[in-house]
C-alpha cells in the first residue's frame, strides 16, 4: 500500500517542482452551446443526439454550459481557483462548418481568439485541442474518419488554427483520446457516429493516428516555439486471475488500449502480436504512414481514470477479453474503480517502455451525484479524496523519476458526458443547466487552497 491509497494524502503545491503545470480541461461539444450560432455548422454529435435512445437524458450539447456566451466568467472562474493553464478544444464545425474550405468561418476564428486573450489576460496558459471529437457532420457524409481525405481535412483545419491562434498558444494537442473515437465510435456504436463495425474502427484508428503526424508540420510551421503533443486515454490492465489464460488475455488488451497506440507513435508501428490476430481486419496501412505517426512531439498527454482488470474469454469479441468487476472496491458514480496507485503503475511504465520526453496528466477526475445544499454550498467529499489521492499518487511517480510536467483536473465545469447526457457531473465548479448558475464545489475550494500552499 503506497500513501496514495491511504485515506487521504495531504499534498502540498511544494512537493512539486515550481514549474508543474497546474490546470483544468474543458472540450468545445461539452460546454460551448450556442450550437447554430455564428455560421457553426452541424457536427456528427448533434446528429447522434438527434436519435431517439443515443443519449441516456435525450439531451444534447445545443446549450450545455452556454460557454459561448459566458466564457469571460468561466475564466475568471478559473483564474478564482488558481489554475495557471487552461485546456480548451476547438470545435472545427466553427471553423469549417462544411469541414473544408477555401477559407475559415471568421466569426469562429473571433471566438477563439477572444477565448485565447481572455485566457493571457488572466494569466492562464492557454492549452489548445485540436480535436475533441466534434467532426463536422459534412465530413462524415463523405466518410468522416474512414475516408482518408478527412486526414487532409484536419491538416488544413490545424493550419487555419495555428495562423490564427499561434502567435499566443504556444501547448497544442491534435487529438482527445483517438481510442474513443474509433472504438467508441465505430465499434461499440455507443459513440458518435454510431458504427458497429471493428474492421472499420480500427480503419478509422488509423487515420486519425495519421492525421496527428500529418498536422504536426503546420502546427510547428506557424506556431514555431510550440510545444506539441497528443492526448491519449490509457489504462493499467490487470488479470482477473492469477491463470496462465488471463495473463495472456492481459497482453491482448493491453495491445489494443494501450501498445496500438504508443507503438506507432514512439515509431514501432503497430505491435506485430495484434496484427497477427487480427489478419484480414487490420488497417490498410500506406508507405510513409508510420513515418508521420511518429514524427517527433514534445509531450505526452495521458487522461488516466481507471485500470482495467480482464479475463480471457475466448469467442468474446475480436480479442476474446472480458473486463470484469473487481470485487469490493470503491468506484464512482459511473462505476469506475477509483484507484490512485494504478496512475503510478501507469506512468511508471509509460516512461520505461516509451521514454517520452515530458508528460502531462491532461485529465483525471470523477463523478460523483452531487447535490446543492438549502445553503447553496456543494459538499462533494469524494471528489474531494479522489483529487487528494490521485495528486499523492502524481507526486509518487515524479519520485520515481517519471518526467511529469503538470496536471489537468477534469473538468472546471459540470458539462455534457457524451451518451451520459446531464446525469454525470465531473466538474470541480456545479453547473445547475436551468439557470446557468455555477457554484464552486467543496473540491473545487480544495484545488485552490492546494494551489494556494
Ligand atoms: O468527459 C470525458 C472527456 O470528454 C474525455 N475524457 C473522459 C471524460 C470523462 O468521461
Amino acid at each position: 500500500m503506497s500513501s496514495a491509497d491511504t485515506a487521504r494524502p495531504t499534498p502540498r503545491r511544494s512537493d512539486f517542482p515550481r514549474d508543474f503545470r497546474w490546470g483544468c480541461s474543458t472540450s468545445s461539444y461539452q460546454i460551448e452551446g450556442a450550437a447554430q450560432e455564428d455560421g457553426r455548422g452541424e457536427s456528427i454529435w448533434d446528429r447522434y443526439c438527434a436519435t431517439p435512445g443515443r443519449i441516456r437524458d435525450g439531451s444534447s450539447g445545443a446549450v450545455a454550459c452556454d460557454h459561448y456566451h459566458r466564457w469571460s466568467g468561466d475564466l475568471d472562474l478559473a483564474r478564482a481557483l488558481g489554475v495557471g493553464a487552461y485546456r480548451f478544444s476547438v470545435a472545427w464545425p466553427r471553423i469549417f462548418p462544411d469541414g473544408v474550405g477555401e477559407r475559415p468561418n471568421q466569426a469562429g476564428l473571433d471566438f477563439y481568439s477572444r477565448l485565447v486573450d481572455g485566457m493571457l489576460e488572466r494569466g492562464l496558459e492557454p492549452w489548445a485541442t485540436l480535436y475533441h471529437w466534434d467532426l463536422p457532420q459534412a465530413l462524415q457524409d463523405r466518410g468522416g474518419w474512414e475516408n482518408r481525405a478527412t486526414i487532409e481535412a484536419f491538416v488544413d483545419y490545424a493550419e487555419a488554427m495555428a495562423r490564427c491562434l499561434g502567435d499566443r498558444v504556444k501547448h497544442w494537442i491534435t487529438h482527445n483520446e483517438p481510442w474513443c473515437t474509433a472504438f467508441l465510435g465505430h465499434h461499440e456504436g455507443i459513440h458518435a457516429p454510431g458504427i458497429r463495425d471493428y474492421r472499420r474502427a480500427l480503419q478509422v484508428c488509423h487515420h486519425l493516428l495519421v492525421s496527428h503526424g500529418a498536422a504536426l508540420p503546420a502546427l510547428r510551421g506557424w506556431a514555431p516555439d510550440a510545444q506539441v503533443g497528443i492526448t491519449l486515454s490509457l489504462h493499467p490492465i490487470e488479470a482477473a486471475s492469477p491463470s496462465a489464460a488471463d495473463a495472456a488475455a492481459v497482453h491482448r488488451h493491453d495491445g489494443t488500449r494501450n501498445r496500438w497506440f504508443l507503438d506507432p507513435l514512439y515509431g514501432r508501428g503497430y505491435p506485430a502480436d495484434i496484427v497477427e490476430r487480427l489478419g484480414a481486419d487490420a488497417p490498410v496501412v500506406l508507405a510513409g504512414d508510420f513515418e508521420t505517426i511518429a514524427a517527433p512531439t514534445d509531450f505526452l498527454g495521458v487522461n488516466y481514470y481507471f485500470p482495467e482488470v480482464v479475463a480471457d474469454a475466448p469467442g468474446a469479441g475480436p480479442i476474446a477479453t472480458r473486463v470484469v468487476d473487481r470485487p469490493g472496491v470503491e468506484r464512482t458514480a459511473f462505476g469506475w474503480e477509483i484507484a490512485p496507485q494504478g496512475l503510478v503503475t501507469l506512468l511508471d511504465r509509460i516512461r520505461a517502455d516509451w521514454h517520452p520526453a515530458a508528460i502531462y496528466i491532461t485529465e483525471n477526475g470523477s463523478t460523483f451525484d452531487d447535490v446543492v445544499a438549502p445553503d447553496g454550498r456543494v459538499d462533494d467529499p469524494k471528489r474531494l479524496d479522489y483529487l487528494a489521492r490521485h495528486l499523492a499518487a502524481a507526486r509518487e511517480a515524479l519520485a520515481h523519476g517519471v518526467p511529469l510536467k503538470g496536471y489537468f483536473a477534469w473538468s472546471l465545469l459540470d458539462n455534457f458526458e457524451w451518451a451520459e447526457g446531464y446525469v454525470r457531473r465531473f466538474g470541480l465548479i456545479h453547473v445547475d443547466y436551468a439557470t446557468q448558475r455555477r457554484t464552486v464545489k467543496a473540491s473545487g475550494h480544495w484545488y485552490a487552497g492546494f494551489l494556494k500552499t
